[in-house]
């Protein structure tokens, strides 16, 4: 019974080993290819210790306000205790603070500053990468602000939104003002076109009246936001399709009841991840709005916002595979399993190492399309360049939201059960990753964009796909230990560009069963000759080599593959369906 005192299982004992958590470093610091990205391309003194300085907020101050914005979600308050109708979302301490951060750092600001002339864009999309995994989700309502000023801009400044968009692009907390973008309706997110009821009526005063009904609306204690509604004529008629939309500025405002004006929030959305964020089903009723586009032109209007949007999705892609690979690797340097660190066990570091690739790969297509972002608003894009921008905006929205959820999955696995455990955090990561390959845009609908934008610029975006692709792969060339790398790229370029001349002569349908698997193509060779122009950089590493030796190792032209596998036959339709309805 002597013994019995030494059992350390008994009573309040449970053991003498805990297991280290992982443990969040300045992400700035921790991430090679981000500053070898910019030693190469931005070098400003200015810009590296701004972006260095705020790694170390981010790990030591913000992160912990993210998680305080999961763990204290917003709630919809209906009534006030007398039954008065408030309709209040009510917002965590960490989410506001969120907001002045924000501000005070520029992350919006920094795009309208252009203080780095055409490499602002990089600028402010590093500071986000840095920022997103950490943010709380309110890197969603700064892309809807940015893509509102931009729209703003683009359009005109009219005295109308002139204090919008100085509040929008300020660094003033006080004085900062975010947007939300209320696109989505009941009968459907993709096809706006079809899916918008919302009607607006001419005020004799200029302005309009909205009456519909927004199914989603992300962040929705905005202050203002744009919209897309129907113009009635004097017969209450309205033109259909998406020829009859046209886009409008509104703001969130109350009256002196504290009612809001025109807007009644139905309910929150009860969604899998996001929770941090207030996504609500609006009635309009009567919302005060300003018409900002021409009549019929709400589609094409609302487009350099979708630009915007679609690119901070990008980022928050990327900053979530390299924030799961932080942080997993770190993990990995803790944990001991079958006598040793699991970063020893070969298999395990295999593992983190194919993750790593495709966060590098990922890393430097979102920075490409900032870098073209940056050269078209400084005045300095090549038609070229606007061309690529345009095809490629799509194709590293789509593809990135799917690499984000393959690889926070594995990531998630590299923790074993507490990879799925909520209160270490972790799964949130992958609740978040989901979105964004659903919002702003499904995989199949940005596909069917990357056709459409090919087809109206009548072959030009590819021209310069094609153009730009091979000069990446200038400066390896004699470079014998990227060899392997550059012929698959350059093989994948001429398989595509046969493939593209031999779907001209198909018939209809033909392009449109083979759109993802042509996006997914287009991404991965681009991303390939990416890889290896950064690899001839003077100042790469080998492992940047070895990134690109891996990432070409894959197929990468999936469009080809599976054409010669008769994927795209006209028999393939009506085999596909019986299939899935069998
Ligand atoms: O989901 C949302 C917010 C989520 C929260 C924010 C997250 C931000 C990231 C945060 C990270 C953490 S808001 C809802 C987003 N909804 C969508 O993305 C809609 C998806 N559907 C599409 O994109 C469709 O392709 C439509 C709606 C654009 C299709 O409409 P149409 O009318 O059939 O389009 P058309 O006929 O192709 O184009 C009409 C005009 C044309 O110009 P014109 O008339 O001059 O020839 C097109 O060239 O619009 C132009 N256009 C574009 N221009 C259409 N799409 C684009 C584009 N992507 N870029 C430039
Ligand atoms: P549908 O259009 O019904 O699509 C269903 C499926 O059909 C998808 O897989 C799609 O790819 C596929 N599909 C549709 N058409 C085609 C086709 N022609 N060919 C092949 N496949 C097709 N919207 C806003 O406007 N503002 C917001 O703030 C906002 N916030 C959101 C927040 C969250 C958390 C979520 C989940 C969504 C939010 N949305 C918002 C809505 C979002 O933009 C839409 O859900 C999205 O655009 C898809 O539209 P849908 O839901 O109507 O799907």
């Amino acid at each position: 019974w002597e013994a019995t005192a030494q059992v350390p299982f008994s009573g309040a004992r449970i053991g003498s080993f805990f297991q280290d958590r992982p443990v969040l470093k300045n992400p700035f610091l921790e991430d090679a290819l981000l500053r070898g990205y910019l030693s190469r391309h931005l070098p400003e003194r200015d810009a590296l210790s701004d972006l260095c300085k705020f790694g170390e907020r981010v790990a030591n101050e913000v992160d912990e306000w993210g998680r305080e914005c999961e763990l204290n979600p917003p709630r919809l308050v209906h009534f006030d205790s007398w039954g008065g109708r408030v309709d209040h979302i009510v917002t965590s301490p960490a989410w506001k603070r969120m907001k002045d951060l924000s501000a005070q750092e520029g992350l919006v600001a920094i795009g309208y500053e252009r203080s780095f002339g055409e490499w602002s864009r990089v600028y402010q999309m590093c500071k986000l990468f840095l920022f997103s995994p950490s943010s709380g989700l309110y890197t969603c309502p700064l892309a809807m602000t940015d893509g509102a000023a931009k729209v703003i801009q683009s359009i005109g400044i009219s005295s109308a939104v002139e204090e919008a968009y100085s509040r929008l692009t300020t660094r003033q907390p006080e004085s900062f003002w975010t947007s939300g973008q209320w696109m989505t309706e009941r009968r459907g997110g993709s096809d706006v076109g079809d899916g918008t009821e919302t009607v607006a009526v001419p005020q004799t005063d200029g302005s309009y009246k909205l009456h519909g009904f927004k199914w989603f609306t992300s962040a929705t204690d905005a202050d203002v936001t744009l919209t897309l509604a129907r113009v009635q004529d004097r017969r209450g008629a309205t033109t259909p399709g998406s020829k009859g939309l046209t886009l409008f500025y509104a703001e969130v405002s109350r009256d002196e009841d504290g009612r809001l004006k025109g807007i009644e929030v139905q309910r929150l959305k009860d969604k899998l991840g996001t929770r941090q964020m207030p996504t609500a089903e609006l009635l309009l009723d009567g919302l005060q709005a300003h018409r900002l586009s021409e009549e019929g032109r709400g589609v094409a209007s609302i487009a350099n916002m979708l630009t915007i949007t679609r690119i901070h999705n990008s980022i928050s892609a990327a900053a979530a595979m390299r924030r799961v690979v932080q942080l997993a690797r770190d993990y990995a340097t803790r944990r001991t399993a079958f006598g040793k660190r699991l970063k020893d066990h070969t298999l395990h570091t295999q593992t983190l190492a194919r993750m790593e690739v495709e966060t590098r790969g990922a890393f430097l297509m979102v920075m490409d399309v900032c870098r073209l972002l940056g050269r078209e608003e400084s005045g300095v894009a090549s038609q070229l360049d606007t061309n690529l921008l345009r095809l490629l905006t799509p194709v590293v929205k789509l593809y990135t939201g799917k690499q984000a959820v393959a690889v926070v999955s594995e990531g998630l696995e590299c923790f074993g059960g507490q990879g799925y455990m909520e209160d270490t955090g972790l799964p949130g990561l992958l609740r978040d990753a989901q979105v964004l390959s659903i919002w702003e845009g499904t995989t199949n609908i940005l596909s069917l964009d990357v056709l459409r934008c090919v087809a109206r610029s009548s072959g030009m975006v590819l021209h310069a796909y094609f153009t730009h692709t091979k000069s990446l792969l200038a400066s390896a060339s004699g470079v014998s230990s990227l060899a392997p790398a550059v012929n698959s790229v350059d093989r994948a370029l001429s398989e595509l560009k046969d493939f593209i001349q031999g779907a001209a002569t198909k018939a209809p349908g033909y392009l449109e069963l083979a759109a993802r698997d042509l996006a997914y193509s287009l991404a991965r060779t681009y991303t390939g000759a990416l890889l290896i122009d950064h690899a001839c950089w003077k100042g790469a590493s080998a492992s940047d080599t070895y990134t690109a030796l891996r990432w070409c190792e894959q197929d990468l032209c999936p469009v080809v593959t599976r054409q010669a596998r008769g994927c795209y036959d006209p028999s393939t339709p009506a085999l596909d369906a019986a299939l899935v309805y069998d």
